[in-house]
């Protein structure tokens, strides 16, 4: 055993809605020889991320929880302080995943080299991160944001919404943050070039969105999915694009909101699209033809629920509606010369 201890931070118990004090504990644990493979990193910057309150939690989820009474999870830039590793070197900046903790022993391919004299070593924990590329790809690879387009963003001052909006400036389009302060938004506005920002706390949502997007809303990047969601929603263009990145409202939650929890589409990087079947006028003609042909070839099936009688339309319809019809719902209304 080494004599170097590491301080570290393990969580306690799954807490019930927002986390406390009470739901962590801090202890010094003597850090033991390393492996092969292994490097001693000291730890010099954590990052603390929304997606640790998930896996705080022993609901299912896409990630395991963390086992209770072990060290808290987190991105960690460290200097290497022992190598038993041959691409890694004492006094080498790295990139990992080395928890809440002073010193941790971790696997060489765990980690990352980082160069000091590049960018600030704690970017990579954020912009330059998993935070950062989240934007970068929610923005623009689900986004596709064009030239003019108007992107809302909710938790535009945070690690990611900032980047988001910045990116929705590079690509000339209008950027709208949602925050939860005045300081907040006069930051977004004044110093990163968002065009309008909102504060969720003290305006309408309705109206405040309403005058931040005169042309409607065609990106909607969400963090936080609830009652913001749903106020975006009323105003979205046609053809709008919704990242789903985050549903931070109700991440402390101890029951889920009424209506759908989103969570899974997220998890499952699902689509939902709206759709019009006039959209598709212009391919009729395929339609046809291969229905047609399925149809002849007794690879579909179909079952007609027919109705004798304008008179019984108006009781047909009012049974459709709660389940009466089996099959598509016909009304016959005179003889069918065709049909023996
Ligand atoms: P962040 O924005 O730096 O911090 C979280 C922010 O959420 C808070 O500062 C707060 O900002 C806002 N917030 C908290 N409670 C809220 C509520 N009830 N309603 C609305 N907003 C609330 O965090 P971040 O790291 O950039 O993450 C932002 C979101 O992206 C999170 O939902 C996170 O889980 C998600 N994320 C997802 C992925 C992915 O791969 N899917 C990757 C990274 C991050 P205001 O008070 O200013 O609104
Ligand atoms: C988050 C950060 C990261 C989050 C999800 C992830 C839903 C997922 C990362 C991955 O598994 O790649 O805040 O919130």
């Amino acid at each position: 055993m080494s004599n170097i201890v590491s301080q570290q931070i393990l969580l306690k118990r799954y807490p019930t809605g927002a986390p406390t004090e009470q739901d962590f504990s801090a202890v010094e644990t003597p850090i033991a020889e390393l492996g092969d493979g292994e490097v001693l990193n000291r730890t010099i910057y954590l990052s603390l991320d929304p997606y640790m309150r998930g896996r705080m939690s022993d609901r299912a989820s896409y990630a395991s929880p963390v086992a209770l009474g072990s060290v808290m999870v987190g991105s960690t830039v460290s200097q290497v302080v022992k190598s038993n590793h041959s691409q890694f070197s004492v006094g080498d900046f790295v990139v990992g995943y080395d928890g809440w903790q002073s010193y941790a022993i971790a696997k060489g391919e765990t980690l990352r080299k980082l160069d000091p004299h590049q960018l600030p070593l704690s970017y990579a924990l954020g912009i330059t991160g998993m935070p950062g590329m989240t934007a970068y790809f929610a923005l623009l690879d689900i986004g596709k944001p064009k030239e003019g387009e108007t992107i809302v963003v909710s938790a535009a001052s945070g690690a990611v919404g900032a980047v988001v909006g910045q990116l929705a400036k590079i690509k000339n389009c209008r950027a709208v943050g949602i925050v939860g302060s005045d300081e907040k938004c006069e930051y977004l506005v004044n110093e990163l070039g968002f065009d309008a920002c909102i504060n969720r706390k003290t305006q309408d949502l309705n109206s405040a969105l309403q005058a931040a997007c005169p042309n409607g809303i065609d990106i909607y990047v969400d963090h936080t999915a609830g009652p913001i969601l749903e106020a975006v929603l009323q105003q979205i263009n046609l053809g709008a694009r919704i990242p789903l990145v985050g549903l931070v409202s109700q991440y402390n939650a101890k029951t889920l909101p009424p209506g759908p929890n989103l969570m899974p589409l997220l998890v499952k990087r699902a689509l939902i699209k709206g759709f019009l079947v006039g959209d598709y006028q212009e391919r009729h003609a395929e339609f046809i033809e291969d229905m047609s042909q399925w149809l002849r070839e007794g690879k579909l099936k179909y079952k007609e629920d027919k109705v004798k009688g304008l008179e019984n339309a108006i009781h047909a319809f009012i049974g459709l509606l709660e389940g009466h019809n089996f099959g598509k719902l016909i009304v016959q209304i005179s003889d069918d010369p065709s049909h023996k």
